[in-house]
């Protein structure tokens, strides 16, 4: 289903972005070049899925859907899954080349989903720099509230490349999170408090930080960083799926009466090459956006590799 990629290049770095999810699928930067985001070995990229890498769109909703008007759609939305209209290219001021693309509803996501809106997708390379601004209106065109409303959630599921085992994010000491690695439904819905400097993705973390709000986030390992600033994205997520252990306990009576006690973990590397990368993810997902008809939402993230060692 991929119609084409959109390929741009300037004093040695380049982006390239898939039609197909509007997806960043490369971001290479410096004289060498670097690539700095994280693909994974098993990603499809003839459009049969979304894409396990790069910088998919996540949008309307955030995981698996709970708002009413996104009951019939997958985990992440339809953005990540649909192919994008390439718009433009916008050179502007010398400081970097944009491309915009536009996704508006296809019959495909009539089917699920019945709201009005327009996307636009503006994604700007510097020097050594990648910004993605996600432009969300309401066009219906009802003034009959609330049907004209549209309520919804947007995520940059951002995959940097990076060693699993050394890296760190700053600065989300204090910040309160959901930790969705929790294995019952209270557990993952109770707050917590980060007490950590750095955040680790040394084993399988999953964590939701709300109104973290940074103006810029760190990731930082032995060599080098990547700075992540961020407009209009209230929350963060840090991922990593590592051995995702699915602990299977209990205790049950066998049929004599005796008690039976089974513990068993289960390891699964059903993502891959997990020691390469930390997802770090700002998007508005706890709660949603609210936008009237003929209102306007952009969540923005500008990434910035801050610290290099040869
Ligand atoms: O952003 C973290 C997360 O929500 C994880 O819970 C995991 O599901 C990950 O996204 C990847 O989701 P995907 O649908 O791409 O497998």
């Amino acid at each position: 289903m991929i119609v084409s990629s959109s390929h741009i290049q300037t004093q040695g770095s380049s982006v390239e972005v898939l039609l197909y999810g509007a997806t960043v699928i490369s971001w290479k930067t410096g004289t060498q070049p670097v690539e700095r985001l994280f693909v994974s070995s098993k990603a499809a990229l003839d459009g049969s899925k979304p894409i396990r890498g790069g910088i998919p769109i996540v949008f309307p909703c955030f995981g698996a859907p709970s708002h009413p008007e996104h009951a019939r759609l997958s985990q992440h939305g339809f953005a990540r899954n649909q192919a994008w209209t390439f718009d433009s290219v916008v050179t502007d001021d010398g400081s970097g080349v944009s491309v915009r693309l536009t996704l508006t509803p296809t019959a495909s996501i009539k089917a699920v989903y019945d709201r009005s809106f327009e996307l636009a997708y503006v994604v700007t390379l510097g020097e050594d720099a990648l910004a993605t601004d996600l432009h969300v209106k309401n066009t219906s065109r009802s003034s009959v509230y609330p049907e004209g409303n549209l309520e919804f959630q947007a995520l940059f599921h951002t995959y940097i490349r990076a060693p699993a085992d050394q890296v760190l994010v700053f600065p989300l000491q204090n910040k309160k999170y959901y930790d969705k690695t929790e294995t019952s439904e209270e557990g993952r819905n109770t707050a917590k408090t980060e007490m950590r400097a750095g955040v680790d993705v040394r084993t399988f973390t999953d964590s939701v930080y709300e109104d973290a709000a940074m103006p810029k986030y760190e990731v930082r390992w032995p060599g080098c960083g990547i700075e992540i600033k961020v407009e209009g994205l209230k929350d963060v997520v840090v991922w990593n799926p590592q051995r995702e252990q699915a602990a299977r306990s209990g205790t049950w009576k066998g049929a004599d009466g005796a008690l039976i006690i089974v513990t068993s973990w289960v390891c699964a590397d059903i993502h891959g090459d997990r020691e390469r990368y930390v997802c770090v993810e700002p998007g508005h997902v706890r709660g949603y956006v609210k936008l009237e008809p003929g209102q306007t939402w952009i969540g923005r993230q500008l990434l910035r590799v801050v610290m290099e060692t040869e």
